[in-house]
């Protein structure tokens, strides 16, 4: 196991708290400090601080809703199955149908019509709708022939979205495309834009103007952390205030889904987001029309929130099993193979559930650490994702192999695929030998990366309470990891098990004088690591690998560890 750290703080190094946070943030490329610690509220950004010239084309926006509100034609939302469409797509909707347009939400089969504008998703939308105006959310950048299509048909075509742009773009009646924002985020921006321009004489104006300041907040920070964009910059601003109004919201959808979750009353943090409320959300998406976990983000209905909310935590433990299940037997399939685990992992199955494929390559990535493919029947085709660890870049990995492929797509971590069959043994055979040639035993040992490598006596109270200061993490600002070579003073086990350990550990030099006692000493938690107990004594030496927090109690206050790796 190798531990990388981006800087070493000595023993005898004067060094304030404030500076290790201006180190840590530094390698973040976080320079601008005063405007991170106190990021301007959401209220107070525009659509038009992305983008000068986005006033111009907002005026074109403003210029057909009028038009289409005069005459009563329909406007249709058309958004993505993910956590991010469905919260983006649920802001844009409710703020068009409050301002009183004639206004339908549409969302994408994912197996039968795919992400983003389609032809067919097109002929649904006017067999359904017959819209005059269709409005994208969180997709669309890409799709030039789809948007010509819609316009052949009648339908003006406003884009919305944050992912990658290709060379071309397509020539849709207005584009707002942001990229370090989440799909939401955009919807976000954008809606509230809408608003300004429509909101006098409306009769919902207090209802929208509290919607722009908690709910539409929260369900835009849910997008952004489900999606994994980077917590700075808007982003950091949607995600900050809009996880301190979440105890606000009395929308049924919300607090239906923190009921059924459990979570009611708690604190939300990126972890409750990312762990507990999107994947409820993305489950609908991945097994089962998405729609209703929009109908339950808008229902004014409580009932209804709350048989959707029960429904989709359903669908959610459905996911989880049938993940789980898949996951088995993908083990058994890499121990079935006959010499030892090739560089790469590629799997194929005939019946695993499309829509979970990416989640069965995280799990194997994870557990094996290496580079993994796997792929599964659908109709005619091979539908085929893939996951990597650190130093490899699946998508390029993936463009190499292009020929045997009929699309693919992705990014440095994460990728997606659709292969045709008779493509399969070639391709999978031509994939080994190239992981073979391209990664190397340096790029298969494990890593951890600590933000710094630090002696426990530089650990306290008021560091912990400066790095809640620069919360909330996620990708781009992740919780500060700390790294240390101590000595253990003491452990225990505790849990309802017996199966977590605790231990308190100091600094080498400290060990050998009188200040060798538990005051002195970092207390940690280390979850399910009870097996570790028996083989650890005091005076020990360990490395660890850990982040802390602050342990609250009353009004009593208590710095504490939780490891990440102990190293023996
Ligand atoms: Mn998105």
């Amino acid at each position: 196991m190798l531990i990388n750290f981006f800087k070493e703080i000595k023993s005898d190094e004067k060094i304030t708290n404030d500076e290790i946070i201006k180190i840590i943030l530094e390698k973040r490329k976080i320079t601008d400090l005063k405007n991170f610690l106190n990021p301007p509220h959401p209220l107070k950004i525009s659509l038009f601080d992305f983008d000068k010239n986005y006033k111009k084309e907002f005026e074109t926006v403003i210029k057909i809703l009028k038009e289409i509100k005069n005459k009563n034609e329909k406007v249709v939302v058309y958004t993505d199955y993910d956590a991010d469409g469905i919260t983006g797509g649920a802001i844009l909707w409710e703020t068009l149908y409050l301002l009183g347009f004639n206004v339908m939400p549409y969302v994408p089969d994912r197996i039968k019509e795919g992400y983003g504008l389609s032809i067919k998703g097109i002929d649904n939308v006017i067999s359904q709708f017959n819209p005059s105006l269709i409005i994208t959310v969180d997709h669309g950048i890409t799709k030039i022939k789809e948007t010509e299509y819609a316009q052949k048909k009648d339908i003006k075509i406003i884009i919305t979205d944050h992912h990658l742009k290709a060379e071309k773009t397509p020539k849709a009646e207005a584009i707002f495309h942001i990229s370090s924002l989440s799909g939401s985020g955009v919807a976000y921006f954008f809606a509230k834009e809408i608003f300004k321009n429509f909101k006098s004489k409306n009769s919902n104006f207090q209802l929208l103007e509290n919607n722009f300041q908690n709910d539409y907040m929260s369900l835009a920070s849910i997008g952004t952390i489900a999606d994994l964009v980077p917590l700075t910059g808007a982003s950091r601003s949607l995600v900050k205030y809009g996880l301190e109004v979440f105890p606000k919201i009395k929308r049924f959808g919300i607090i239906h889904i923190l009921k059924e979750a459990r979570i009611e009353g708690k604190k939300i943090t990126p972890y409750e987001i990312g762990f507990m409320i999107a994947p409820r959300i993305n489950a609908s998406g991945r097994l089962k029309s998405a729609l209703d976990a929009l109908r339950l983000l808008c229902t004014k209905k409580e009932e209804r929130a709350k048989n959707i909310a029960l429904s989709l935590g359903k669908i959610n433990r459905e996911r989880q099993d049938l993940v789980e299940k898949s996951v088995d037997e993908a083990r058994l399939k890499i121990s079935n193979f006959k010499s030892q685990i090739s560089k790469i992992i590629i799997l194929v199955s005939d019946n695993w559930h499309e829509g979970i494929i990416g989640l069965i390559a995280s799990k194997i990535t994870e557990e094996f650490y290496r580079p993994t493919i796997v792929m599964t029947k659908t109709d005619g085709h091979y539908k085929g994702s893939g996951r990597s660890i650190k130093d490899f870049h699946i998508t390029n990995f993936l463009r190499n192999l292009k020929d045997f492929l009929v699309d693919v797509g992705g990014h440095e971590q994460a990728s997606g695929f659709t292969i045709e069959e008779k493509m399969l043994k070639k391709f999978i055979e031509i994939a080994q030998k190239k992981a073979n040639e391209e990664i190397n035993e340096k790029i298969l040992e494990k890593k951890i990366t600590a933000d710094l490598k630090i002696p426990i006596s530089k650990i306290n109270l008021d560091l912990a309470k400066k790095i809640e200061s620069i919360a909330p993490f996620g990708i781009g600002n992740p919780q500060p990891v700390f790294y240390s070579e101590a000595v253990i003073f003491d452990a225990k086990i505790f849990g309802k098990k017996n199966e977590h350990l605790k231990i308190w550990v100091t600094d080498e030099n400290l060990s050998s004088n009188l200040k060798f006692q538990i005051s002195n000493c970092l207390e940690l938690i280390a979850f399910n690591q009870s097996p570790l107990f028996s083989s650890l004594s005091r005076n020990q030496k360990i490395k660890i690998v850990y982040t802390i927090e602050i342990d609250r109690w009353g009004d009593k206050e208590k710095i504490r560890g939780r490891t990440i790796k102990i190293i023996k």
